[in-house]
C-alpha cells in the first residue's frame, strides 16, 4: 500500500473531513500532546504537512522542528497567525480557506450591526428582567436608514457586507490602502476622516502587522458618542484598551465585537460594559461553512500530494 504522508494536526478538521484525513494520511496529533515541544522534537523530522487554523497558525519556532515540512493547510481566511515569511524561507507552501466563509462572516457583521444599532441584546434583557413592566417603554434607538457606514477593508468580506447594507438605505464609504476601480462606494484615504463622517465603522481588513492598531483612539473618538464600531476582523486591528475606555466614558457610543486580543479569554472589562455586544469569534462558525473550510483544507493537501497547483495558496 502507498505510504501515507505524515501530517501534524495542530487543529483538527470537522468530523467528516477528519475521517478523510485519518484515512489518507498518517496523523500526529499535536493538539492532543501533553508536552507539545517534546512531541514536536519526537515526530518533527517525519512531518511533511501541517493542518492548522487561522487562530493557531504556525510559528517560526515550530517550523524549526519541521525540517521536511512542505505544506501548511489552514482552516480560515485570515493567516496572520501563520509566519508566512518563515514558511517561504523554508520552502513551505501555506494555504488558507477564503470565499467559502465570506457570506457567513458578512452575515455576522450585519447581525452585530443590527444588534448594536437597534439595541437587541439590552432589549432582550429589558423583557427578561421585567424592566418593561416596571420602567415603561424601552428607550428609542436611531434609525438605520440614511445613516453613514464606513467599511475598513473592502475585500471579499467587506464587499459582501456592503452588498447586505445597500438595501437598508445607508450611505457606504470604504477605506483601504488603495482606491478600487469599479466600486460604487466612496473611497476615503484617511481612516480618521472616515470615522468623522461615519455613524458606523466596520472593521473587515486582514489581521497582522500592517493593520495592527489601525482603529486607534483617534479613530474611535472621531466615530464619537453616537457612533458604533463593529469588528469581524481581528482583535489586533483595534487599540483594545482605548476601545474599552471610550465605551466606558462615552467617547464611543457602542460596539459589536466578534474578535478580541486575548481569545478565548478576552479582557474581563468587556463584561461590565453595557453598550457593547460580544460574540465568541464565531462569524464563520456554522456547520455548512466550517465543513466547507475543512474540505478546502483537505483539497489543498490533496492538490499538493498530487503534484497539482494548490487551490488557495497564500505564498
Ligand atoms: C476561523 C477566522 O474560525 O477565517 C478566519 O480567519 O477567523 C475564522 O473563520 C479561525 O481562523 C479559526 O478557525
Amino acid at each position: 500500500a502507498p505510504m501515507k504522508p505524515d501530517v501534524l494536526v495542530i487543529v483538527p478538521l470537522r468530523p467528516d473531513q477528519q475521517k478523510q484525513l485519518e484515512a489518507t494520511y498518517t496523523l500526529h496529533r499535536y493538539d492532543l500532546a501533553e508536552d507539545k515541544n517534546a512531541f514536536l522534537a519526537e515526530v518533527g523530522e517525519k512531518i511533511v504537512a501541517v493542518v492548522t487554523n487561522g487562530g493557531r497558525g504556525i510559528t517560526r519556532a515550530q517550523l524549526a522542528f519541521l525540517p521536511n515540512l512542505k505544506v501548511v493547510s489552514s482552516s480560515g481566511v485570515g493567516y496572520d497567525a501563520i509566519d508566512v515569511e518563515a514558511c517561504t524561507e523554508q520552502g513551505v507552501k501555506a494555504t488558507n480557506t477564503p470565499d467559502v466563509l465570506t457570506d457567513d462572516v458578512a452575515d455576522m457583521a450585519l447581525g452585530l450591526f443590527l444588534a448594536v444599532r437597534r439595541d437587541l441584546v439590552r432589549g432582550d434583557a429589558y423583557v427578561r428582567t421585567g424592566a418593561w413592566g416596571r420602567d415603561g417603554a424601552f428607550p428609542l434607538t436611531r434609525a438605520i436608514k440614511a445613516k453613514k457606514v464606513g467599511i475598513v477593508g473592502l475585500g471579499r468580506i467587506g464587499k459582501a457586507i456592503a452588498a447586505r447594507l445597500e438595501p437598508m438605505g445607508v450611505e457606504i464609504a470604504y477605506h483601504g490602502r488603495n482606491e478600487q476601480a469599479g466600486v460604487a462606494y466612496r473611497y476615503m484615504a484617511d481612516v480618521v476622516a472616515m470615522a468623522e463622517w461615519a455613524d458606523v465603522l466596520i472593521a473587515a481588513m486582514p489581521g497582522g502587522a500592517a493593520t495592527e492598531g489601525m482603529i486607534s483612539e483617534a479613530v474611535l473618538e472621531a466615530l464619537g458618542p453616537e457612533g458604533s464600531f463593529i469588528n469581524i476582523a481581528r482583535g489586533s486591528v483595534v487599540d483594545e484598551a482605548a476601545l474599552i475606555a471610550c465605551l466606558k466614558d462615552g467617547r464611543l457610543g457602542s460596539a459589536g465585537l466578534d474578535v478580541f486580543l486575548n481569545e478565548p479569554t478576552p479582557d474581563t472589562a468587556f463584561a461590565a460594559i453595557p453598550n457593547v455586544v460580544l460574540h465568541p469569534h464565531n462569524a464563520s462558525g456554522t456547520v455548512e461553512t466550517r465543513g466547507a473550510m475543512s474540505q478546502l483544507v483537505l483539497d489543498n493537501l490533496a492538490a499538493y500530494f498530487a503534484g497539482k497547483p494548490l487551490v488557495t495558496p497564500v505564498n
